[in-house]
């Protein structure tokens, strides 16, 4: 990929006096995150991804966006290149039996128990724009600002990728735009040295599959992670107890990093099919 280009789009909504959920608590009126998306694409795409972008914002289930922000970036840093994380699913059939899958596959990476809770407490709370840093021991929450997190951004994948990824995750009819972008930026979280794992929750009402990603189980999708209707929804990555936290998100915010290479794409497995079979 020559000539990369970052866009960026991020989507919200002004309300009058909410407490719990604003951003700013004591401000008359506040702004509740819609939807973000970013990537990396050559300049002969900018416009049909910005059209896309913007229809998705527009039209997004979380509900009706009043001011949409674009960030169209040349980028001049040297792209790091990456191989995706190989996907699988795990069968799990309510939220209750997700919550202990999510334990197993977190603490079978080494985090903890206390970080686990740390994480489904913020994620329990929602509305973030991005995702918080926990130490995967002790449980510190890193991210000073807690309405936003750390927005992993300036990511992108190869047409080359991209078709091969089409190819093997259609197989188990999985091929979408929100699994393909969601494994992508759990390629490029799992790709920095200091995270050990992801938990995600879309914050989507209508989507109910969520996902683990370790660099030694992949990308493992857990359906009925949160039953449907429910506008809860986060990220947290857990990192090694000595990360800086300006390192982190200097890697996960602005170091470019495409996807050249895919890495196995798998069926519905049980937890212990799983965790019996890890990559390293
Ligand atoms: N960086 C960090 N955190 C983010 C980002 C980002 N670029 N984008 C979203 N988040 C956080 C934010 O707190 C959202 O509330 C939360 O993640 C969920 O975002 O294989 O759609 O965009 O079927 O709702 C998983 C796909 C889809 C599973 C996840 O997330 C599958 C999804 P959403
Ligand atoms: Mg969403």
């Amino acid at each position: 990929m020559k000539n990369i280009w970052s866009i960026r789009i991020r989507a919200s909504k002004t309300v009058r006096g909410l407490k719990s959920k604003a951003q700013r608590p004591n401000t008359e009126f506040a702004e509740i995150h819609i939807s973000g998306a970013e990537g990396l694409y050559e300049k002969q795409d900018i416009e049909r991804i910005v059209k896309r972008y913007i229809e998705r914002a527009l039209e997004h289930p979380k509900g009706k966006t009043d001011k949409i922000v674009i960030t169209i970036e040349n980028i001049k840093k040297r792209p790091k290149v990456i191989e995706s994380l190989p996907v699988s699913t795990v069968s799990c059939k309510t939220p209750a039996e997700g919550k202990s899958i999510i334990k197993r596959l977190l603490q079978s990476t080494g985090v903890s128990k206390r970080s686990i809770e740390t994480a489904f407490d913020i994620i329990r709370k929602g509305n973030m724009r991005g995702a918080s840093i926990i130490t995967a021991e002790k449980g510190h929450r890193l991210d000073p600002d807690k309405d936003r997190g750390v927005r992993v951004s300036r990511l992108g994948a190869t047409k080359t990728a991209l078709k091969r990824l089409a190819i093997g995750l259609s197989r188990y009819e999985i091929n979408t735009t929100t699994v393909k972008e969601a494994l992508f930026l759990a390629s490029k979280v799992a790709s920095s040295t200091e995270v050990i794992a992801e938990l995600c929750v879309s914050d989507d009402p209508d989507y109910t599959t969520g996902y683990v990603a370790t660099k030694k189980f992949g990308y493992v999708r857990i359906p009925n992670i949160k039953r449907g209707g429910s506008r809860i929804g986060g990220r947290a990555f857990f990192v090694e107890e000595e990360t800086r936290f300006k390192e982190i998100q200097d890697y996960l915010e602005k170091k470019p990093v495409i996807i050249d290479k895919v890495a196995s794409c798998a069926g519905t497995f049980s937890i212990d099919e799983i965790l019996g079979h890890y990559y390293k």
